[in-house]
């Protein structure tokens, strides 16, 4: 596989260590509009094409793949132009800036027979994803409460600066990987409520959420999220999950330490992720997930499947995004079904 990357910013670099680290895949093309983010970027690699413009670099063509992690408004230009030439692409999460931009793009790749996956990463981290297995395994019974939390008071914004900007915050940049863990494990989402706050006075968006999903299958959640919120040992990034099922419950608490419980038996497992030789922590458990991420988006190709988060499965999380802004600023429950 041929990928060429846009965008090779702050997150960016984790993707091309990750690429590097996967057999059969050769990076050939980076873009910037940056031509010092572009030069350190092309230092980790021997042989590889520098553009500022993307037009540009597809016109040259040479890849079969294109990795976009660009921040979300440049997505839906770089998506058509990616379908416009026939290759496979990757897009950061979020996906889009609004939903019919999102189903815009879905369909521009479709109709190219190409495959379009969104780097929606939290659900392959290796916590996360020891957790989800064992709920698929079925050793708890049917789930019928579950909760997804992530709360922290970590600078985001020292490396992300324009997460301070946006009118839209947490749950458009985090909410959005922890409703996608509580799809993974409960299924699609019929109706969202869902209450924000902005704690922190220097930011222009919200850094609180709190979300009530009902899932098609039964499920309740409680998906919330903070970047307010004062903890000591501070858990960035984990995830922490709660399930209940008729069964028993599991249970991903800080310090990645996997419980499940059946009746009064309790088995105790430590999941935490590998540090890998190009991360550091506390981003490891993150950094570990894209190299997963990518190996899944390689093997699916080759196995002609859709990837698990797909450009069309990405939709119903996005959706989600959606229903949650709404859901606050309407002081209402929303349909899915309605959007
Ligand atoms: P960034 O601003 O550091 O980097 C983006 C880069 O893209 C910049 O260098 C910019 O010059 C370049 N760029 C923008 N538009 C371009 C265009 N049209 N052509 C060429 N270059 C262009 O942003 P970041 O923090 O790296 O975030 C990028 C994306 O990754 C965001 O969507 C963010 O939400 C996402 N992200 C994901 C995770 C995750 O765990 N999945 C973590 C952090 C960030
Ligand atoms: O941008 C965000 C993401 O996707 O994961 C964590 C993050 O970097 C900050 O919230």
């Amino acid at each position: 596989m041929k990928v060429a990357l846009i965008g090779c910013g702050f997150f960016a670099m984790n993707q091309l260590h990750g690429w590097k680290d996967i057999d059969g895949v050769e990076v050939v093309a980076l873009c910037d509009r940056d031509e010092e983010r572009l030069s350190v970027a092309s230092a980790l690699f021997d042989n590889v094409r520098t553009y500022k413009d993307a037009a540009a670099m597809f016109a040259d063509g040479g890849f079969d793949t294109v990795d976009i992690a660009t921040t979300v408004s440049s997505h839906r230009p770089l998506v058509e132009m990616a379908a416009a030439h026939n290759v496979h692409v990757i897009c950061q999460k979020p996906f889009a800036l609004n939903l019919e931009d999102a189903r815009a793009m879905v369909k521009a790749v479709e109709a190219t027979g190409k495959t379009l996956m969104i780097h929606e990463n939290f659900r392959w981290q290796s916590a996360v994803r020891a957790v989800i297995e064992e709920v698929r395994s079925g050793v708890i019974g049917t789930p019928f409460f579950g909760r997804v939390s992530f709360r922290s008071g970590y600078d985001v914004f020292s490396g992300q600066p324009y997460l301070a900007e946006g009118e839209r915050f947490i749950i458009e940049d985090l909410g959005i990987h922890i409703l996608d863990i509580s799809r993974a494990l409960f299924g699609d989402a019929t109706r969202i409520a869902a209450t924000t706050r902005r704690i922190n006075p220097k930011i222009k968006g919200e850094d609180v959420a709190t979300m009530l999903l009902e899932h098609e299958g039964g499920v309740t959640s409680v998906v919330d999220c903070s970047y307010a919120t004062h903890r000591s040992p501070e858990t960035f990034p984990e995830s922490l999950l709660e399930i209940d099922g008729e069964k028993g419950t599991i249970r991903l608490d800080a310090g990645y330490k996997m419980s499940v419980q059946l009746g009064d038996d309790v088995t105790e497992r430590d999941v935490a992720p590998p540090v890998l030789d190009w991360a550091s922590r506390p981003w490891h458990n993150i950094q570990e997930s894209v190299r997963i991420i990518q190996q899944h988006f390689v093997d699916c190709i080759a196995a002609g499947a859709e990837p698990e988060t797909s450009g069309r499965d990405n939709l119903q999380t996005f959706a989600l995004v959606e229903a949650a802004y709404l859901s606050a600023k309407e002081h209402r429950t929303v349909e899915l079904a309605d959007l």
